[in-house]
């Protein structure tokens, strides 16, 4: 049911596509054309892992596997027990991220907001499609995708991994690795500082964010400031899948030999060697 503040919320326009048609909510959720697609392909992607798992040798959750086809077929269609079902599942995906992504875009635009959310989305996006289409393509193969699978998706990360000798010498791995853990420490110090703020005495009042920005330049001399630190997390978090999307592009179309004799240019300086 609508809370009552929600109705001046519901704006009508800003649809991208379709006009009106299919401008309207069901309960709290916006619909829109690309909701539509959105669930279509969600609903039919999912139906066709189940139906994709029902071929296979197991229903136990963690086996289950739905495979990408053979590197034999190369860029070509694969029947559906051979890889066929991993390429529409992986179609299904894709247009069901897209159209989500999409939606996002329609409600920021009902809402007068910025787009932040759906490009945020964009870039975990963008590091799927370079792991099932872009790396595959520029490699030969639909087969170098990952399989649809628990352990199997780990299997392939592992395998991949050693494929390069140690994925850590990897630099865009380094990098992405790097930008993982400082978001972790960012949202951490960020958490921690708003909770704080809002956690006075009993019978005190909640701090404002001078409190904030002070306790940071006592401790540490400078403050990012609240807008700061939400523009720096955004920051860091895009550049964790980013970069995670560029160091599993270079490892294979780029660059085929193992991570560690990759830095023999660095181990080469004139300056050490
Ligand atoms: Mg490594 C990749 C960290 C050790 C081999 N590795 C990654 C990166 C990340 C990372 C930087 C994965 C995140 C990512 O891609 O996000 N690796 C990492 C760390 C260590 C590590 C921290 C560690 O040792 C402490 N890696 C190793 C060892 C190697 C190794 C040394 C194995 C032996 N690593 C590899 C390989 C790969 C990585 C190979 C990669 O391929 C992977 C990578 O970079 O991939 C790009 C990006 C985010 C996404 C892809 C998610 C996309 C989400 C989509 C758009 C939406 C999903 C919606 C969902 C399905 C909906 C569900 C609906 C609900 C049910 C309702
Ligand atoms: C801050 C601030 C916030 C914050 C945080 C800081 C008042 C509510 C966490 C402190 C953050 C700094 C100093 C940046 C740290 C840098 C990295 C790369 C992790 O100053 O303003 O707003 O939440």
């Amino acid at each position: 049911s609508l809370l009552s503040f929600e109705r001046k919320y519901r704006v009508r326009g800003g649809t991208l596509i379709g006009g009106d048609l299919f401008d309207f909510w069901i309960g709290p959720f916006y619909v829109g054309f690309f909701g539509v697609v959105s669930a279509i392909s969600a609903i039919l992607g999912t139906a066709l892992i189940f139906y994709a798992a029902s071929q296979g040798p197991t229903w136990n959750p963690w086996l289950i596997s739905i495979n990408p086809p053979d590197i034999a077929y190369g860029l070509g269609f694969a029947p559906l027990n051979e890889g066929g079902f991993w390429q529409i599942i992986t179609i299904c995906a894709i247009v069901a991220f897209s159209s989500w992504a999409l939606r996002e875009v329609e409600i920021c635009r009902k809402l007068g907001m910025g787009y932040h959310v759906p490009i945020a989305f964009g870039v975990a996006i963008f590091a799927y499609v370079t792991l099932v289409v872009i790396r595959p393509f520029f490699m030969g193969a639909w087969g170098h995708g990952f399989p649809y699978g628990i352990f199997s998706h780990l299997d392939w990360v592992s395998n991949t991994g050693y494929q390069y000798v140690n994925f850590h010498y990897n630099p865009a791995h380094m990098i992405a690795v790097s930008f993982f853990f400082v978001t972790t420490f960012a949202l951490a110090l960020h958490g921690a500082l708003i909770l704080s703020a809002v956690n006075p005495k009993k019978g005190q009042e909640v701090k404002t964010p001078e409190y904030e920005d002070t306790f940071f330049r006592d401790f540490i001399g400078y403050s990012v400031g609240t807008i700061g630190i939400h523009r720096l997390g955004l920051f860091l978090a895009l550049n964790a899948g980013f970069w995670s999307a560029v160091c599993i592009f270079i490892a294979g179309p780029l660059y085929a030999e193992g991570w560690p004799e990759w830095w023999e240019w660095w181990r080469n300086m004139p300056i050490w060697s």
